[in-house]
């Protein structure tokens, strides 16, 4: 039978298969071939003695949290408490555009700013908007739980900027912990979690703390580079082919900046980014 690995709890993997669930344990040979099964992935299995035979080859998959075959990932970012990070927005946009996962950037806590303040933060979102990523606020539930059809979604975001309340607000039934201290942080000792995805709105959601920026550090620069997705716009004007837009002369996407073209900030954090790992 064909299904799909939904939960793993010590390596008995819940398949879901035509509305049933079956506990199913891993063949040998998977070890033997160095692949793990996922949570997402999508499997051939004996429903007889509930042990998986094969492995479909995945469209994407996430070291932490282990998890494959993502669609989207709403990158949940708060505007205040905590405060918005550009820098760390972009670079879940990048980890999330390297791994071929759709990004949602949904906002939070637009209620907390000021008039001054969310005029400033309102040029940011549209730039975002403009450089072509989807957008929601966090008050735009009909919206969201539209998103969700037919798609498989992990939520991501700074503890505290709202992830829980979302999934509440979109299923009171789910009755998550808000306010939670964060397992990412390592001290939800209490909290022990597994990956799980939860049907939601006639698609799945990955029940996980965010995934780490692990996976940044394992990616080349010029990968790094190819995810600033409206450089890629402009960086064949650059003098030079493999220009990396630093300190290169006639560099297109420096103009662009200077010209408030390209958003500064994003500059900045690609900037961030490159030179952090030259350092290393
Ligand atoms: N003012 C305001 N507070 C919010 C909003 N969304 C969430 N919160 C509050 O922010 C706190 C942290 O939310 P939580 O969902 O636990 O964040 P998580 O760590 O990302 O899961 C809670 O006290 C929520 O009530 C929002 O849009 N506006
Ligand atoms: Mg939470
Ligand atoms: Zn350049």
């Amino acid at each position: 039978m064909r299904g799909r690995i939904v939960k793993n709890i010590s390596n008995d993997y819940t398949v879901e298969s035509e509305n049933n669930i079956y506990i199913c344990k891993s063949r040998g040979k998977f070890r033997n071939l160095h692949i793990t099964p996922l949570v997402g992935d999508y499997v051939t299995f004996d429903e007889n003695n509930c042990y998986i035979l094969e492995i479909e080859k995945r469209k994407n998959e996430l070291v932490r949290p282990p998890i494959s075959n993502i669609d989207q990932a709403y990158l949940i970012t708060s505007v205040k408490n905590p405060d918005f990070s550009s820098n760390l927005l972009d670079k879940l946009l990048v980890i999330v555009e390297f791994h071929n996962i759709k990004p949602i950037l949904c906002f939070t806590k637009i209620d907390l700013l000021n008039a001054t303040e969310k005029k400033e933060m309102d040029l940011i979102i549209d730039y975002y908007k403009k450089i072509g990523y989807t957008v929601y606020y966090n008050t735009e539930l009909e919206k969201i739980k539209t998103s969700f059809q037919n798609k498989t979604s992990v939520f991501t975001g700074q503890s505290g900027a709202g992830k829980s309340t979302l999934l509440n607000k979109i299923d009171a039934s789910l009755n998550l912990k808000t306010d939670e201290i964060s397992f990412a942080l390592g001290r939800g000792k209490h909290t022990t979690r597994h990956v799980e995805l939860i049907p939601l709105c006639s698609g799945y959601v990955a029940d996980t703390p965010g995934f780490s920026a692990i996976q940044f550090s394992e990616m080349a620069l010029s990968d790094i580079k190819d995810q600033f997705v409206e450089f890629n716009l402009y960086r064949h004007l650059c003098e030079y082919s493999d220009c990396m837009h630093l300190s290169e002369q006639n560099c297109e996407i420096k103009k662009k900046v200077e010209e408030n073209i390209i958003l500064k900030s994003r500059y900045e954090n690609y900037v961030n980014f490159i030179t952090k790992k030259e350092r290393k």
